[in-house]
């Protein structure tokens, strides 16, 4: 083996969504966590503002989840899922259909959320085939909609940084209008009051390609990872009702909403609207071990079993689907939620949370602060010609003071995990505060 081949080298892992010579060069290094905390490589405590990367909801290490995974490990390590089965994974969709909204009575396993969104996208074009409608081909997504970086969900994903270098994508895909808007809605709490209308830009994608060739709408209820857009009141309800009249299959993209982040154990129960498929991920293990699950609904269901009983009804799946340590980390994660009401935590602590966010009003740069559930966000004026500058150097600066936050464009994000307390959410914001101050 080669010599330079040593653990102190930082060459050889080619980082995702890293500017890796720029990480390289001064390395955040987290080596252990517990709860609410990080512990770096230098021995730091870091207060956990993001729950890892929004899939850590009822925080770090708990003792059920590890010991559900340790025991599953030592007992059956790996099943395969294809003609064959093992009971975890029948009693893991069983318990996450339980969780899950009215309807929502089938569970298809994947490994991550770009996986669900595929699976997601693949089974909305095969039952609209089911049915004897196999003009209906057609994707849509949104504007600035993050739907993970697999061909699929890149091509109905709206943020351009992620889309550009990979060529022309699938094709048959279009894209509605995402809903921000800062001239109308800036510093809202919670739904911003204008922008409804915006769902009708589905109207204007029917009219054009024609319905008879749409099969599938997908959004995030909020938009995430984009910087925390949440939908304007009555946009969803109204994005349900076009679709609905159309006949064109919505699929929520619940990767980071499922799971309690809104105060609610799904995202589509806080807006009140009911999709056709729901695609989850992250905190289905709570970020322990990668999975992830796609929830349809039983005509859904029932549209792909019209085949020979002797025949596979959806040629799709993956080596790892319902993987025995998963289905052992998600069962132990239900019961934690449940144990604890970790599905409904945010909910009783989302006033207080708004409040914090909102105090950071009239701090240097500030254009507006947003909130739902336990997600914030601050979205900072760029630096003239250096667009993102702003919010890396926050991030940068919160976390040497102790405080993980994610940075993405020139907006902060912010998803505690589940468990956070009060004061530790005044701690959050002293720090972030701080940091403006100075790095902003
Ligand atoms: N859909 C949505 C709505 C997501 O938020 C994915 C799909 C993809 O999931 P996987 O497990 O394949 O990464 C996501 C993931 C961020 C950030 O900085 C957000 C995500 C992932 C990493 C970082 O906000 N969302
Ligand atoms: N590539 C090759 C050559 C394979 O054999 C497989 C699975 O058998 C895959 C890709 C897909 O891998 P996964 O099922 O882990 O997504």
């Amino acid at each position: 083996m080669s010599a330079k081949l040593t653990t102190n080298d930082l060459e050889a892992y080619w980082m995702p969504f890293t500017a890796n010579r720029q990480y390289k060069k001064a390395p955040r290094l987290l080596v252990s966590a517990e709860g609410t905390h990080y512990t770096t490589a230098d021995g730091r405590r870091i207060l956990d503002g993001t729950s890892g990367l929004w899939c850590v909801n009822a925080g770090h290490c708990r003792p059920k989840i590890v010991d559900a995974v340790r025991k599953q490990v030592d007992e059956l390590d790996y099943a395969g899922s294809f003609q064959m089965g093992h009971p975890k994974a029948f009693e893991c969709a069983s318990k996450l259909v339980n969780v899950a909204p009215p309807g929502f009575d089938h569970v298809f396993f994947t490994n991550s959320g770009s996986e669900s969104v595929d699976t997601a996208l693949k089974i909305a074009l095969a039952y609209h085939r089911a049915k004897g409608n196999g003009t209906k081909v057609r994707l849509i997504g949104r504007e600035r909609a993050y739907h993970g970086v697999n061909f699929g969900g890149t091509s109905v994903g709206g943020i351009v940084g992620n889309r550009k270098m990979f060529g022309t994508l699938l094709s048959g895909v279009d894209h509605i209008r995402h809903t921000h808007d800062i001239a109308r809605n800036a510093f809202s709490r919670g739904e911003p009051e204008h922008g409804a209308e915006l769902a009708d830009d589905l109207e204007r994608l029917v009219a054009l390609h024609d319905a008879s060739t749409i099969a599938a709408v997908i959004v995030e209820p909020v938009a995430c990872a984009t910087g925390v857009l949440v939908p304007p009141k009555g946009y969803l309800q109204r994005l349900v009702a076009i679709c609905a009249k159309h006949d064109i299959l919505l699929i929520f993209d619940e990767v980071i909403t499922a799971f309690g982040r809104l105060g609610t154990p799904f995202g589509a129960e806080y807006f009140g609207v009911s999709p056709d498929i729901i695609t989850t991920a992250k905190a289905i293990t709570n970020g322990t071990i990668p999975m992830g699950a796609v929830f349809v609904k039983d005509e859904i269901h029932a549209a792909f079993m019209h085949v020979p009983e002797d025949a596979i009804e959806l040629p799709h799946g993956y080596t790892y689907s319902g993987h025995p340590v998963a289905c052992a980390a998600c069962i132990a994660t239900l019961e934690l939620f449940k144990e604890e009401g970790l599905l409904t935590r945010a909910a009783e602590f989302a006033a207080y949370w708004q409040e914090a966010v909102h105090a950071l009003k009239g701090l240097p740069y500030v254009i507006d602060l947003r909130n739902i559930g336990l997600v914030g966000a601050i979205e900072f004026e760029p630096i003239p010609d250096a667009p993102g500058r702003r919010a890396y150097s926050i991030f940068v600066e919160a976390f040497n003071r102790g405080l993980l936050v994610r940075a993405t464009g020139d907006i902060i994000a912010l998803s505690p995990p589940l468990i956070i307390q009060k004061q530790e959410i005044d701690q959050l914001f002293a720090i972030l505060s701080a940091a403006i101050k100075i790095a902003g």
